[in-house]
């Protein structure tokens, strides 16, 4: 005889708990950057959860630590749920690691509750989901769906060093990341639970937020080249400098996103090189990106930054070399499922809104795939990426038991649950 599903608050908390425990401490907030060891230790704590609750485990080519909960229906259709536990540096407990918690209690819960699906329940912590030092986001994400760019294991560092040289730091052989695909063709719909990281449902006053609108992301990487003279013989007419190039470059990013409604212009990385204040900037390079809800814009926006580059740099006897690393559709969510969602959430007589992602996501990348719904819950003061990141544990709760109704609905209308 099944049982209602209650989602438990204390286990939900202990897992966020112990995975805050591995941060790298010699950094600010909590840090567990893609390729590092805290990564590393982090997935290898998610993946003793997935086994502990009960599912089989694996990592795979691409670094994703997947779990699967087997159905009743034998290998059939299968239900994906995930997020990530990776941070940016300095970063929070709760950006991807509620989602990832998340759904390894959707399938404590169920099993506590004895209540079996037909579809098997597939669990995935997505390798490198934020942007790391290649200026590459969601890998493992882009990995399951082959939608990686063919040159990603080139994309090199600011030193120069390239990606696929690094990957087997996180043990993973940079010949095999293509064997990550996951055939979507069984997938019914994949769910991702994750905090707002914005200001709008606790403005609002809503405990669920329904996504409809994940934000498009254009990452660029834009070298300068100039030519490296005495700062205080050169007259500042014959000078080649590649810093001021820069620098005005990084206004044109801020001036391009300006004039758009709902835009976003970030340049977060700038070197110089040699880095002395009295020798004129040889070499730069700075890495940022344009956001916006409006694809077109995003293609206007990438050739204005490269026109702009282009006089920044004409102007001062400098090359410019404007290269785009990510290049990320807006994805709308399937109307269908969001539907089902909101039914799950009004079953549960939770409070919701629709909203906006301005952040991005591997349910971005999954919608490519598979009909994808993307659930929020609160962050206290909108923030996020800081160690300020919070959201209190019946918030989380509230979205643990949304997601496991959703999946209840989901395989119900696929089959019959037992
Ligand atoms: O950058 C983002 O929007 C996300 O947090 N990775
Ligand atoms: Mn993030
Ligand atoms: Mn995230």
């Amino acid at each position: 005889m099944s049982r209602d599903i209650r989602p438990s608050e204390e286990r939900i908390w202990a897992d966020i708990e112990a995975l805050s425990e591995i941060t790298d401490s010699a950094l600010p907030g909590w840090t567990r950057q893609a390729l590092t060891q805290a990564d590393v230790d982090g997935r290898h704590r998610v993946r003793e959860s997935m086994q502990q609750a009960g599912m089989e485990t694996w990592i795979d080519t691409a670094g994703n630590v997947i779990g699967v909960l087997a159905g009743t229906a034998g290998g059939g259709r299968q239900l994906m749920l995930g997020s990530h536990t990776d941070t940016v540096e300095g970063g929070g407990r709760f950006d991807g690691v509620s989602g990832v918690v998340g759904a390894i209690e959707v399938v404590r819960a169920l099993r506590e509750a004895d209540r079996r699906l037909r579809h098997d329940l597939v669990v995935v912590d997505f390798f490198s989901e934020e942007p790391n030092r290649f200026g590459l986001s969601c890998v493992g994400s882009r990995a399951m769906t082959g939608t990686l760019g063919h040159d990603t294991l080139g994309w090199t560092d600011s030193a120069g060093v390239a990606f696929g040289e690094v990957l087997p730091t996180a043990g993973i052989d940079p010949a095999r990341v293509g064997e990550a695909v996951w055939d979507f063709s069984k997938v019914t719909a994949f769910l991702e639970l994750h905090v707002e990281q914005g200001p709008h449902l606790e403005e609002l006053g809503t405990q669920i937020g329904l996504v409809e609108t994940i934000t498009g992301v254009s990452r660029f990487r834009a070298l300068f080249n100039g030519q490296s003279d005495h700062a205080g013989t050169t007259p500042m007419s014959r000078r080649h400098d590649a810093g001021c190039a820069a620098a005005g470059t990084v206004l044109a990013v801020e001036r391009i996103a300006s004039g758009q409604r709902d835009a976003k212009g970030t340049v977060g990385t700038l070197t110089f090189t040699p880095e002395a204040v009295n020798v004129v900037t040889q070499r730069a390079e700075m890495r940022g990106e344009f956001r916006s809800p409006d694809g077109t814009w995003l293609r206007h926006a990438e050739e204005s930054l490269t026109r702009a580059a282009a006089t920044e740099a004409t102007g001062r006897g400098v090359t410019a070399d404007v290269e785009w690393s990510t290049r990320q559709e807006p994805a709308g969510l399937s109307g269908g499922l969001l539907g089902t969602v909101a039914d799950a959430v009004d079953g549960l007589g939770l409070s919701r809104s629709t909203l906006y992602s301005g952040a991005e996501h591997d349910a971005a990348v999954l919608a490519r795939r598979v009909p994808t719904a993307m659930l929020f819950v609160p962050s206290r003061d909108g923030r996020s990426h800081c160690a300020e990141e919070f959201t209190d544990p019946a918030g989380i709760t509230a979205g643990v038991a949304a997601l496991a109704q959703s999946v209840l609905r989901v395989d119900a209308a696929e089959g019959t649950t037992s």
